[in-house]
């Protein structure tokens, strides 16, 4: 008791051995992040402030409810914080009604699928072998073993194949089609959709969890006021704590929001709430825009140095945060190159690419994303840099000497970044 007490006032001394342990932990992750390029088109650096809500005392309320409706006493600070973060995401996204609550942006599908589909209906997804997400329909996760899911993908210039879509629908009726993808490069036409789904009585369900804060920043087109149900995971491009959002109509605001409490979850996570406030303001700062076009401009810079350099980019570049790039032109797979960059202090994910032969353990392509190194400050000159240690690691996966100096070299140029800057 004396030793908690003591440590709730901050005497390091008195931190229990097994504290410690995970404290030397989080510290050799943080020296990792530090000193590696974080290239996973889904990561991001999150702000000192955004780090300390997700670390302030809120972890120690319960809140079950919605503000002015909760089922605990003691509500009425958290109460304002869930309130701020609803009507700062509403004004950020241009929203008629938001949840903040859900977990993660796997939860904050998951909700939206049982507000309105029962088990055995059909939903249009995109593939994800294609680019889509797993909680789009993949036989593996609940969605593709409660519905009957009819797999849209990209057609020969890997764009998303709208005939295709369209004839599908037609074709299955589906009750709903999803849109939005985890390794997409170019802009998603949701009014498109939209129109296919009016055309066969569907709604529609946009997740924008990877460009969300693009479409923030209006360098993307905005699924609000065109799909009906819009969620999102807040820690990609949005730069927020690990979670997860929904945007709807607000015709459509009761079922959901019945669905995320009680539906699927209990108390919600204030702490990560108030961080997700805090994120949602940062994002309306007129600083936010510059720094995703800064993302975009990175990753132009990127793909245009890649592709001269040799390497082959699926959708030959990229409109947003990310480019697939299609490792076979090096006589090498997704799995190895993800080898030989790590080995270079390069962090990137092996990915599937449209027709990969390949199993999802191997795949023929890494993912690439710009939107964490942009955080960290890099611009133009760096980013020509990083795609010259990129394929110097990929024309010489086996080369340990080369890879050993290229990550020397890279924990050389990390030191004058810091993880988040402005
Ligand atoms: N797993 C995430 C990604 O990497 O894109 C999506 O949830």
């Amino acid at each position: 008791m004396k030793s908690q007490v003591l440590k709730n006032e901050g005497n390091e001394t008195m931190k229990l051995k097994t504290t410690t342990e995970v404290f030397d932990l989080i510290a050799k992750e943080e020296a990792r992040q530090k000193s590696q390029l974080e290239m996973i088109a889904s990561e991001n650096f999150v702000s000192d402030d955004v780090r300390a809500a997700a670390g302030s005392v809120l972890t120690n309320k319960y809140a079950e409810g919605y503000p002015g409706k909760r089922y605990y006493g003691g509500c009425e600070v958290v109460d304002e914080v869930e309130t701020l973060a609803i009507e700062r995401l509403k004004k950020l996204f241009g929203a008629e009604a938001a949840n903040v609550q859900p977990h993660s942006g796997s939860q904050a599908n998951m909700a939206v699928y049982f507000s309105y589909l029962q088990p055995g209906d059909t939903i249009l997804s995109m593939d994800l072998a294609q680019g889509g997400h797993l909680t789009h329909g993949s036989p593996v996760n609940f969605s593709g073993r409660l519905y009957k899911v009819v797999p849209y993908g990209v057609d020969k210039n890997d764009l998303i194949d709208f005939n295709q879509v369209r004839e599908l629908a037609n074709t299955h009726r589906p009750k709903m089609i999803v849109c939005g993808a985890s390794a997409y490069s170019r802009k998603i036409d949701f009014k498109e959709f939209q129109k296919i789904a009016d055309e066969v009585g569907a709604r529609t369900m946009a997740d924008i969890a990877h460009p969300a804060g693009l479409v923030a920043s209006g360098l993307h087109p905005s699924p609000v006021g065109v799909c009906d149900y819009i969620t999102s995971t807040t820690h990609k491009t949005l730069r927020g704590p690990r979670s997860g959002i929904i945007m709807m109509k607000e015709v459509h605001a009761k079922e959901v929001n019945s669905r995320i409490f009680p539906g699927i979850q209990g108390g919600p996570l204030m702490h990560i709430i108030a961080a997700k406030a805090i994120a949602f303001g940062e994002a309306l700062d007129p600083r936010f825009k510059t720094y995703s076009e800064a993302v975009i401009s990175n990753m132009k810079v990127l793909t245009k140095e890649l592709i001269e350099g040799g390497l082959s980019i699926v959708s030959g570049g990229s409109d947003n945060h990310l480019c697939m790039v299609d490792v076979r032109s090096f006589k090498l797979n997704g799995s190895t190159a993800e080898a030989a960059l790590e080995k270079a202090g390069i962090t990137v994910n092996k990915n599937l690419i449209p027709r990969d032969p390949e199993s999802p353990r191997v795949t023929s392509g890494v993912r690439l994303g710009t939107a964490a190194l942009t955080t960290r400050g890099l611009r133009e000159a760096e980013m020509k840099q990083v795609s010259g240690w990129i394929l110097k690691a990929l024309k010489f996966p086996q080369d340990e000497v080369a890879l050993k100096k290229i990550r020397d070299d890279v924990r050389e140029f990390c030191k004058p970044f810091p993880l988040f800057q402005w």
